[in-house]
């Protein structure tokens, strides 16, 4: 029997046992579309314009009345989803420009109240995951709020001192009760806070009391609270953090990918280009082969994978952007069992050149060559199927390739892609 590499415990705690039933789907799922959509895409620079460049809150709401994605299709989004292997979709039901995407009767800066195209997509994404056997959830900016008085605005570093209107009001009268209107009413299975600007323990115990008493298995990311931890390694005051939160998985710094295994259960978020939000002239698209090698990475050490759209205002996603991860799909229906549902494995065979600190002291990302990476599926008794370590190989080795580190007798190897699964030589030295 093999051994599988499972692995290191000590960073990741125990476990409730609310938390295995909500976390099941979530961990074989792996792959995850997320999708940063807002008023945003009409200026087209990205999510941040409003404060980049400086614009009235007047004159950014304004966008709104031209607001008119036509070409929406929520069917044909969730399509997408499908063929690029993905499980979970992810969608900015408010980002820090306070401008709902769902008829929100909180505040009327909304999609179906203040823009000429009137319709709800959240409602009709919902509806077609559903369908479609996709799990929805939503990114909801929880304390950087650039519309609503008392939200906070980022300035240099910290936040606007002299904002208008208190915080405690914004976050009792948009954020809790806007929260509990998506919850009932579009049934997410996963909310992604995002920028914890302010939030105190008392407000994160209270949005994590209103979201647990609509809906004990809703899955909550660790930006309620916790930007992101400052190197690969989790410091005991941030543990402890994330412990006492009450939160099901840890958010990674945007766009990295950790060296090691961080905590129980750990998600990065990445760009198909490089920007979140529809950026115009931002034309440097991820291929299929890097999205496979990132997924890869990510699996490989028990973490998931969120890929981001930034679909037009039109209400279109990039047709580049869509070409890869179909590319990235057609691979994943060959391969898909050594990435879904799956164990991570130590090994693998990679080249990370060495990690430099920013000025700030944080880790700048550096990217590795790959030339092969392990996942591992421990056997199923039940089942009756044996325990399988699956390698991906990303540099092609010629005729032969060698692993050092399996333990157990190796029973049998062949290629996923080969239907007929005829064997290949191998020889096995000692164990
Ligand atoms: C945040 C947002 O401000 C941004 O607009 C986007 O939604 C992104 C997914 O999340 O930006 C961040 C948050 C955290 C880090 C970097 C950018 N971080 O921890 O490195």
């Amino acid at each position: 029997e093999l051994k599988l590499p499972m692995r290191a415990a000590e960073q990741i705690p125990a476990a409730d046992a609310g938390d295995q039933e909500r976390m099941q789907w979530w961990r074989e799922a792996k792959y995850g579309m997320f999708i940063h959509w807002g008023l945003y895409a009409e200026p087209a620079r990205g999510e941040w314009v409003m404060i980049d460049e400086e614009w009235p809150v007047a004159d950014y709401a304004a966008l709104a009345k031209d607001f008119n994605p036509t070409a929406f299709d929520a069917t044909e989004w969730v399509n997408v989803a499908k063929e690029a292997g993905m499980k979970y979709m992810v969608i900015t039901a408010k980002h820090h420009d306070g401008f709902a995407m769902y008829d929100s009767e909180v505040s009327p800066f909304n999609i179906v109240d203040a823009t000429p195209y009137k319709k709800d997509p959240l409602k009709a994404l919902s509806e077609a995951c559903e369908q479609a056997g996709i799990q929805f959830g939503i990114y909801y900016s929880q304390a950087f709020d650039w519309y609503h008085p008392g939200g906070k605005i980022p300035r240099g570093g910290a936040w606007d001192p002299a904002q208008e209107g208190s915080f405690d009001d914004y976050f009792n009268e948009i954020a809790i009760p806007q929260i509990q209107e998506i919850i009932k009413g579009y049934n997410p299975h996963v909310i992604w806070f995002d920028m914890p600007a302010g939030m105190t323990d008392e407000k994160c115990r209270q949005m994590m009391d209103v979201i647990r008493g609509l809906k004990p298995g809703m899955i909550v990311n660790s930006r309620l609270k916790f930007t992101g931890p400052k190197t690969s390694v989790l410091q005991p005051d941030e543990l402890t953090l994330l412990r006492e939160l009450g939160v099901d998985y840890l958010t990674y710094r945007d766009r990295e990918i950790p060296e090691t295994t961080l905590w129980r259960d750990w998600e990065t978020c990445m760009t198909l280009n490089h920007s979140w939000g529809f950026t115009e002239g931002d034309e440097d698209w991820k291929d299929a082969k890097t999205i496979i090698e990132m997924l890869g990475r990510v699996v490989n050490m028990d973490g998931n994978f969120l890929l981001n759209f930034g679909p037009t205002a039109e209400g279109r996603l990039p047709t580049e952007a869509v070409k890869s991860v179909k590319e990235a799909g057609a691979w994943l229906k060959v391969n898909g069992e050594a990435v879904y549902g799956v164990r991570a494995s130590e090994l693998k065979d990679f080249d990370i050149p060495k990690a430099t600190r920013a000025p700030n002291g944080r880790l700048r990302s550096v990217t590795p060559k790959v030339k092969w990476l392990a996942t591992a599926r421990p056997a199923d008794a039940a089942m009756g199927a044996p325990a399988k370590l699956y390698i991906q190989i990303f540099e092609w080795p010629g005729s032969t390739l060698e692993i050092t580190g399996i333990e157990g007798k190796v029973k049998r190897a062949y290629f996923l892609a080969d239907a007929t699964q005829s064997p290949l030589t191998f020889q096995q030295k000692g164990e």
